[in-house]
C-alpha cells in the first residue's frame, strides 16, 4: 500500500490456501449501523474454515437476498438490534422463498433484540446468542447438508423399495403451481414450456423433492377428439365429448342382456357429468362428493340415475353418526324428488365404516326418503 493511501477496511475476506470451505455464510445487519457483532462472527467463522461474505450494516433485505444468490450461500446471519425493526426478519425471510432458495439455506438470527421465540416468529430457522453459537449451528446445518441424498436420489430408493433418508413430498400439482407461478391455467395446459416453468418455480419455491408432471383430463379428451372449452384462468371445460364408440356399444350390449350400466366417477371430476347420458342413456352414474349433487341432478337428473355422493372418508368412515344423518338428508333433500336417486358413498364404501354409521344411513333413508319427498320438513 502507498504511504498516505487512505487504509480500507477488508470486510468480504476469504483467501483460504486450505481445501474447500466448510460452507459459505453471508452476514449482514439490515436494522442499523452496527458492525461490532458481525465482525466478530466473521472472524470466528473464518477461523473455523468458513467462507464470510459481509454484506454490510443498515442495508435492506433486497441486499442480502442479492448476496446469497451471488455467494451460493448456505447459510444467511443476520444480527438485530432494534424489536421495532424485526419484520425485516420476515421480509428477509419471504424474499428469500421468492428467490427459491429458502429450502436450501439456513436462516440464523443472532444479535441482541433476537430471542428463540423471536425467531420462530418472524421466520428464521434458528437463533444464536453469540457467534459461538453461530459457529454451532453453521457447522451442525453443513453435516446434516453433506450427509443428505440428492433430491433424485431420495425419490428413487423410496421407488427402489428402499428406506431413502426421508420420506419425499412428491406433489401432483397443477393448478397451484400455475397460480404460483402466475401463468394462466389455459397456457398452463396447451405449452410445455410454461408447465416447465410453474413446475420449477414451485419446486424451488416450496423444495420439492421432483416435479410431478400431468395435464388436465380435458386435454387429454381433446387430443382424442373432444371439443374442449379453455377458460383464461380456470379449469378447461369438455363442451362436446369424444365418446368411444367401443364404450357405447358395450354399454348398449349389457343393457340389452338386461342389467343397467353403471358408471364410476372417482374423485372430483364434473366434467364426466353432462355427456354421460350420452355415453350411459337410461342408465346411472355414482360420482364423489367433491361433485355438486344438485347442479348434477339439474343437469341430468331427467335422462339416468343418479348414485350419490357421501364423502366416503371425512363422513361414513371419520364422521359421527349425526355427520351420516345430516349427510344424507341434505343429498336426499337435493336429489331424490321426483326419483332417479340411489343413496351412496361417492365411492366404495370404506372397509372400516363403524356399523353405526351404516345404520344411521338406512335410518337416514326410513326418515326421509319416503316417497314423495316433503323437502320442506327437511330444511
Ligand atoms: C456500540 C453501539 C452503538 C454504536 C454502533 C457502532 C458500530 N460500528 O457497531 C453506535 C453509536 C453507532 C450506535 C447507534 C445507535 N444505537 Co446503539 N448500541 C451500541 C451498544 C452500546 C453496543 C452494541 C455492540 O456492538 N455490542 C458488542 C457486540 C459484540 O455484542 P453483542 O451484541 O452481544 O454481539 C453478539 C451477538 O449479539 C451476536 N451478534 C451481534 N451482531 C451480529 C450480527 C450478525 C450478522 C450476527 C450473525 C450475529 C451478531 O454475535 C455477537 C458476538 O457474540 C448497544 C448496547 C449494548 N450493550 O448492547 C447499543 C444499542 C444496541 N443501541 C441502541 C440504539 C437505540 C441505538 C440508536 C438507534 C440510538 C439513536 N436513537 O440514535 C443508534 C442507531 C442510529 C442509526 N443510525 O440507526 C439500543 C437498541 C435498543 C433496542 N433493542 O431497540 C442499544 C441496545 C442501547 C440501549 N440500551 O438503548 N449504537
Amino acid at each position: 500500500m502507498r504511504r498516505g493511501a487512505p487504509r480500507r477496511m477488508k470486510i468480504v475476506s476469504f483467501s483460504r490456501e486450505r481445501g474447500a470451505p466448510e460452507g459459505t455464510v453471508v452476514l449482514g445487519v439490515m436494522d442499523g449501523p452496527w458492525t461490532i457483532g458481525s465482525r466478530i462472527v466473521a472472524a470466528v467463522l473464518e477461523t473455523h474454515d468458513f467462507k464470510v461474505v459481509h454484506a454490510g450494516s443498515d442495508i435492506a433485505s433486497e441486499h442480502m437476498v442479492t448476496q446469497a444468490v451471488a455467494a451460493r450461500a448456505d447459510v444467511v446471519a443476520v444480527g438485530s438490534y432494534l424489536s421495532y425493526k424485526l419484520n425485516q426478519v420476515k421480509e428477509l425471510d419471504e424474499r428469500l422463498a421468492k428467490a427459491g432458495l429458502r429450502n436450501k439455506i439456513r436462516l440464523i438470527l443472532s444479535g441482541p433484540a433476537g430471542s428463540k421465540r423471536v425467531a420462530e416468529e418472524y421466520g428464521a430457522d434458528s437463533y444464536a446468542r453469540d457467534a459461538e453459537e453461530v459457529l454451532e449451528q453453521c457447522r451442525a446445518f453443513m453435516s446434516g447438508k453433506k450427509a443428505e441424498m440428492t433430491a433424485r436420489r431420495r425419490v428413487m430408493t423410496a421407488l427402489e423399495l428402499q428406506p431413502p433418508d426421508g420420506v419425499s413430498l412428491v406433489a401432483f400439482s397443477m393448478t397451484f403451481s400455475a397460480k404460483h407461478a402466475d401463468i394462466e391455467f389455459s397456457d398452463y395446459v396447451s405449452q410445455a414450456e410454461a408447465m416447465a416453468e410453474a413446475e420449477i418455480k414451485a419446486c424451488r419455491r416450496f423444495g420439492w423433492d421432483n416435479v410431478c408432471n400431468s395435464t388436465d383430463v380435458a386435454i387429454f379428451a381433446q387430443s382424442v377428439g373432444a371439443e374442449v372449452y379453455m377458460p383464461e384462468d380456470d379449469i378447461p371445460r369438455i363442451i362436446k365429448p369424444a365418446i368411444y364408440p367401443f364404450d357405447k356399444e358395450l354399454f348398449k350390449r349389457i343393457t340389452d342382456y338386461g342389467a343397467p350400466v353403471l358408471i364410476h366417477c372417482c374423485g372430483n371430476v364434473p366434467q364426466c357429468i353432462p355427456f354421460a347420458p350420452a355415453v350411459n342413456p337410461g342408465g346411472a352414474i355414482q360420482f364423489d362428493y367433491q361433485v355438486k349433487l344438485k347442479w348434477a341432478k339439474e343437469l341430468i337428473g331427467d335422462k339416468m340415475t343418479i348414485m350419490s355422493n357421501l364423502d366416503c372418508n371425512q363422513v361414513l368412515q371419520l364422521g359421527l353418526k349425526e355427520d351420516v344423518l345430516e349427510a344424507r338428508r341434505r343429498a336426499i333433500q337435493d336429489a331424490a324428488p321426483g326419483g332417479g336417486f340411489w343413496l351412496s358413498g361417492g365411492c366404495e364404501i370404506p372397509r372400516d365404516m363403524p356399523y353405526e354409521n351404516m345404520e344411521a344411513m338406512l335410518k337416514a333413508i326410513k326418515e326421509y326418503g319416503r316417497y314423495p319427498i316433503v323437502t320442506e320438513s327437511m330444511s
